[in-house]
Order: structure tokens, then sequence, then C-alpha cells
């Protein structure tokens, strides 16, 4: 009994010695292959945006960001998508007013024509259902691609996406209507 007792331990011995070496073959990029980012539950992905503290809640229940840094646009936009959000998405005059009131002077919002002139879309696909463009704007005065917000009164214009300035982020409370 005695020795197939120890004949079982060294078994044990033997397969947990075993267990490393399977284990080295798995690594990290074994997971990231296994799990698309497109199979997280989008639940999940926001909670970047909602970790994050210095996002304020609208009345409408939408997360925004204020950031007075100035960046270029694609600069800008970049920040808020380390958040899991985006450069502001203005789907109607309430969120405007709200949105030109967490900030003070010119902003960057998620608006612009990179892809074809003088189609301006928003950066997440958003249909464009609103738009409160300031007088004789847009321009594209010097080649002008990315809208900011330009006065109190909350009025957008084209600007070279290369122009450093503050902008807003938005996100969520759902991602799935992140372009809200
Ligand atoms: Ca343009
Ligand atoms: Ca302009
Ligand atoms: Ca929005």
């Amino acid at each position: 009994m005695q020795d197939s007792a120890l004949a079982a331990d060294s078994t044990l011995a033997a397969d947990s010695g075993a267990l490393p070496d399977s284990a080295t073959a798995i690594d990290s990029s074994v997971f990231d292959a296994a799990i698309p980012d497109s199979a997280i539950p989008d639940a999940f992905k926001l909670l970047a945006c909602i970790a994050n503290g210095a996002y304020v809640i609208s009345p409408a229940g939408r997360r925004y960001r204020t950031v007075t840094a100035a960046a270029d646009w694609l600069s800008a936009e970049a920040a808020c998508v380390v958040d899991e959000a985006h450069l502001a998405v203005i789907n109607n005059g309430t969120e405007n007013t709200y949105v030109r009131g967490l900030i003070s002077g010119d902003f960057w919002i998620g608006f612009h024509d990179m892809n074809t002139e003088d189609s301006f879309e928003w950066v997440t696909g958003a249909p464009v259902t609103f738009t409160k463009w300031s007088s004789e704007q847009p321009n594209n005065s010097g080649n002008q691609d990315c809208v900011e917000i330009t006065n109190t009164a909350g009025e957008w214009n084209d600007a070279p996406c290369d122009e450093l300035m503050p902008y807003v982020c938005e996100c969520g409370p759902d991602i799935a209507v992140i372009d809200e």
C-alpha cells in the first residue's frame, strides 16, 4: 500500500511539475485574440468613463468632461477615447446650451468635414440632427475641417483642425446611445 501511495504521490508531483510548462504557453496575446473587443459587452466598455470623476452628468443623463488644456482636434478626440468617450456630439439645442455652459471660450466638439469637404459629420457617426452655425459659417477659410463652439450664444464655426483649443468629451450612460 505504501509503495502505491508513493507512486501516486510521485505521479501527482509529476503532474504538478507539468503545470508551469502549460501555463507558460498561455500568454496575454492568446486572451487578446480569443476575446475580440467586439465581443465585450458595451456596458463594460463604459467603465472607464463612469469611473472618471472628472465627468459631470447632465439633466439628460449624459456625461461630459471639460478639458481646458488646449489641444488640436485629433489629440482632443484621442484623449476622449481614452475614457471610452468622444468629443461632444450635439444632438439638439438643449444639449448645445448645456455643453456651452460647461466651459468658457472657444472649444472643440466632435463635428468635422475631414472626409468630404462641406459634408459635416459626427465623430461617432451619429446622424446630424442639429446644427447651429454662426453667421457666414462654415466658410472653410484657409481649409477648416473641424468645428468649435465659438461664442456665448453657442454658435458654431469651422476652424483649422491643428488649432489648439479646449474641448469637451461626452459619453453614455450606456454606450449604445453614445451618439445622443
Ligand atoms: Ca472644411
Ligand atoms: Ca470658419
Ligand atoms: Ca450628445
